[in-house]
């Protein structure tokens, strides 16, 4: 049993990198609706709240046609701006297979779509949480870019042991990261975007603590992988992320190493505060007012 929890090769079916057909003719009616139901629901929350580069990306990729969208459909379009693909696969795939796909420009995406019933909370990432989520922010060239330099950064963690401190970088920017903009902040991470309560509840709530982005402390800090953020984590601007990775890791690497992690509500003293929360909502217990898709914390497989 690899780290990540995974034993041997990829399920039946699926190819030696994991992905498969995505086989759009089989979906049903059903499966389309709650596509549907979901994405009407995002895009009437969402104007205020997504920051420009997704709303752009939605438009861009036409995801509005209704239903599950054909990964063909969207890779033309999305290849043409940024040279990214979608790539479906049965579910979670192993990290190196995962850091692989993203430092080729291909993003893994569930397949399957969650139950009616699951409309508000599902383990694993679903086609909505996946393409509604993280697809639009793809078109963004400038983001483009730090999700491959991801992947190629994940490929050096996995060999140096580092895993969990990239997994936590990957956790409070690509899927729960807050960007600054003039008018506020707003909304970036896939995590949040495809949940209707998280929508609200990163932007709004007075719970979370809402602190600036900095990649060594960010590396030092725990996550939830079961409920609201109790720390939400705010760039200036994406390129200032992109910039954060392209540098040397090995002297953070050796740093972290000696350094202790931050536990998830603390608030350090460099830390530059936006919003010093009352963590109300984890003390009552949280649990999820609303909708997110869960993701395991690689350590914790
Ligand atoms: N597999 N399909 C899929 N999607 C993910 O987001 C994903 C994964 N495997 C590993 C993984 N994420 C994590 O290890 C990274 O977030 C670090
Ligand atoms: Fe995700």
């Amino acid at each position: 049993m690899s780290a990540d929890g995974f034993t041997g090769g990829p399920p039946p079916g699926a190819r030696a990198d994991w992905t498969i057909d995505q086989d759009w003719d089989s979906y049903t009616p059903a499966e389309h609706e709650v596509w549907t139901t979901l994405y009407e629901r995002q895009v009437k929350l969402l104007p205020d709240r997504a920051c420009d580069p997704f709303l752009k990306g939605l438009d861009a990729l036409d995801l509005h046609r209704g239903g599950i969208p054909d990964f063909a459909r969207i890779n033309e379009e999305l290849t043409r701006l940024t040279g990214w693909s979608v790539v479906a696969v049965p579910g979670l795939v192993p990290d190196d297979v995962f850091f692989d796909h993203l430092a080729n420009r291909r993003f893994p995406a569930g397949q399957f779509i969650r139950k009616p019933e699951e409309l508000d909370y599902l383990q694993e990432p679903d086609v909505f949480h996946d393409v509604f989520g993280h697809v639009p922010m793809l078109t963004d060239p400038v983001f483009a870019d730090y999700m491959q330099a991801y992947g190629e950064g994940g490929r050096r963690a996995l060999g140096l042991g580092r895993l969990h401190n990239l997994a936590r970088l990957y956790w409070y920017t690509v899927e729960f990261g807050l960007l600054e903009t003039p008018q506020g902040l707003r909304i970036y991470g896939a995590g949040i975007v495809s949940s209707h309560a998280e929508s609200i509840f990163a932007l709004d709530d007075p719970s979370p603590n809402r602190l600036g982005f900095d990649l060594e402390r960010t590396m030092r800090t725990p996550y939830r992988i079961d409920d609201f953020q109790q720390v939400y984590f705010v760039i200036p601007s994406l390129q200032s992320l992109l910039d954060a990775t392209l540098q040397d890791f090995g002297p953070i690497y050796a740093r972290l190493a000696q350094a202790s992690d931050i536990s998830i509500a603390e608030i350090v003293p460099e830390d530059r505060i936006f919003t010093r929360g009352t963590q109300a909502y984890a003390a009552a217990g949280g649990r999820l007012a609303g909708a997110r898709c869960g993701q395991t914390e690689p350590s914790d497989r």
